[in-house]
């Protein structure tokens, strides 16, 4: 089975982080394709790989057949089926079911946060205030990270697998740490750790490629 990624911009492309990162946990070999968004040639671009005109989108090859997998929360429900071993969805039934809701929660909501804070994962960009949708979305992401890390125990929300629910909520990380978001806690822990996290370290260092080009 070969798996290729397509993915966007690192430093803007949220939804490229999410699908990126169960395929990265997933230990699978893989192949990354690389659209830059935002630039003269982006359309045509993403519709070369991409009939949604999206990214994230998975293509898999298999017994000469191709199959795309687009959409960030299909890409992690197919990773966590093929790489078991990976723990990308808790063990138990009901904490998957959990798992699933808090990763779905991120994948259809917290819109005034994402359109406020747009991800500038490599950019530190202080000093804005959060509006009243924004602080809402703030806090409640805060009740869910600390309501799921004290029923597993952490490190990650669902225990000891960095999984899919971390990964909905892992640019998230990044947009409280380029905003300034306070944290305390329990969930300043759980950002810093998951910041910091090898995966993560290595988005940044791609993203911060990018600024330093130039290209975003
Ligand atoms: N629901 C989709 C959202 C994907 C999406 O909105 N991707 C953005 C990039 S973050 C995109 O491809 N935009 C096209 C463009 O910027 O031209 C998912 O979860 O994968």
């Amino acid at each position: 089975m070969k798996l290729t990624i397509a993915v966007g911009t690192k430093n803007w492309s949220s939804w490229s982080l999410r699908g990126w990162l169960p395929v990265r946990a997933s230990g699978l070999a893989f192949e990354e394709h690389y659209v830059r968004l935002r630039h003269d040639d982006t359309e045509d671009e993403v519709k070369k790989v991409s009939p949604s005109g999206l990214v994230p989108l998975l293509t898999v090859e298999e017994g000469g057949r191709r199959h795309q997998i687009w959409d960030s929360l299909a890409i992690a429900e197919f990773m966590a089926e093929i790489a078991p071993a990976a723990g990308l969805w808790p063990e138990g039934r009901m904490a998957r079911a959990k798992a699933r809701a808090v990763a779905a929660e991120m994948h259809s909501g917290f819109a005034p946060l994402r359109q406020q804070f747009a991800m500038e994962f490599a950019r530190h960009m202080p000093g804005q205030t959060p509006s009243e949708g924004t602080a809402r979305a703030i806090t409640r992401i805060v009740a869910v990270w600390e309501e799921c890390l004290a029923a597993s125990g952490g490190p990650y929300l669902f225990g000891e697998s960095f999984g899919n629910a971390d990964f909905f909520y892992a640019p998230v990380v990044s947009r409280f740490h380029s905003y300034d978001v306070a944290l305390s806690g329990a969930a300043k822990a759980y950002a810093d750790r998951v910041w910091h996290h090898p995966f993560m370290r290595e988005w940044l260092k791609a993203a911060a490629q990018e600024v330093a080009d130039g290209v975003v």
